[in-house]
């Protein structure tokens, strides 16, 4: 049977952290999907006429068919339940306990740590913004990150479990938001957040917001 067309509806600068995940979970289940934006300057997300606007009113938006969900970690693990592995590839570990330490990391990179979030925009990360020195809530905050990512990925791991994870581009994503404003990150988190940029679907994601700002 065949599936349900998949449609991604992103920010229309492709700025959007959330967004990238979402569109990391599709390419690397190498699931056909079409892109759509809106304008959220403009507003646009927040006229009733938009695909979301009976959801959260923000993106990502996914739709699968006649079917529309909103929040990236729920469209992840919606993706990994729908297009689940083997036959797709696997976006989440296997194993119970570290499948919920990959949603734990991804739950609280969503909902702590926001003087980092706020002095360290995502403009920095998707356009080569610099932004002044943090202030005493986003050194705090920086300690933090720095510590708790520490402990998840003692050794200099290059993946938080062994193979690559969603998680890993979360994590990867806060810590390039300092990484790349030229802040001082310990060496490990540093080279950890380096190797995961490389990845195809992530550059994928980098490559759409730099044809836009081009
Ligand atoms: N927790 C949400 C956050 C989504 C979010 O903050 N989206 C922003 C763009 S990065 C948005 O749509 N903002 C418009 C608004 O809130 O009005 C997720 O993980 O999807």
């Amino acid at each position: 049977m065949s599936q349900p067309e998949i449609t991604l509806w992103s920010d229309s600068s492709y700025f959007s952290p959330y967004v990238m995940s979402a569109y990391v979970a599709l390419q690397e289940k190498a699931l056909p999907f079409s892109l759509q934006t809106v304008d959220l300057d403009g507003g646009e997300h927040l006229q009733p006429g938009w695909r979301g606007y009976a959801l959260t009113r923000r993106v990502p938006l996914l739709q699968h068919g006649n079917f529309e969900l909103s929040e990236s970690s729920a469209i992840t693990e919606y993706l990994e339940d729908v297009f689940a592995p083997p036959q797709w590839e696997r976006i989440y570990p296997h194993d119970a306990q570290k499948r919920a330490r990959a949603r734990q990391i991804q739950a609280w990179i969503r909902s702590d740590l926001m003087p980092i979030r706020e002095q360290r925009s995502t403009d920095v990360v998707f356009a080569g913004v610099k932004k002044p020195p943090l202030d005493q809530a986003g050194i705090a905050s920086a300690e933090k990150l720095f510590a708790i990512a520490g402990n998840l990925l003692e050794e200099g791991k290059q993946n938080l479990f062994g193979e690559w994870c969603i998680a890993d581009t979360d994590l990867a994503l806060m810590l390039n938001r300092l990484v790349l404003n030229g802040d001082a990150v310990p060496d490990a988190l540093a080279e950890y957040a380096a190797f995961q940029w490389q990845r195809a679907s992530v550059q994928r994601y980098v490559a759409l917001s730099a044809k836009r700002k081009g």
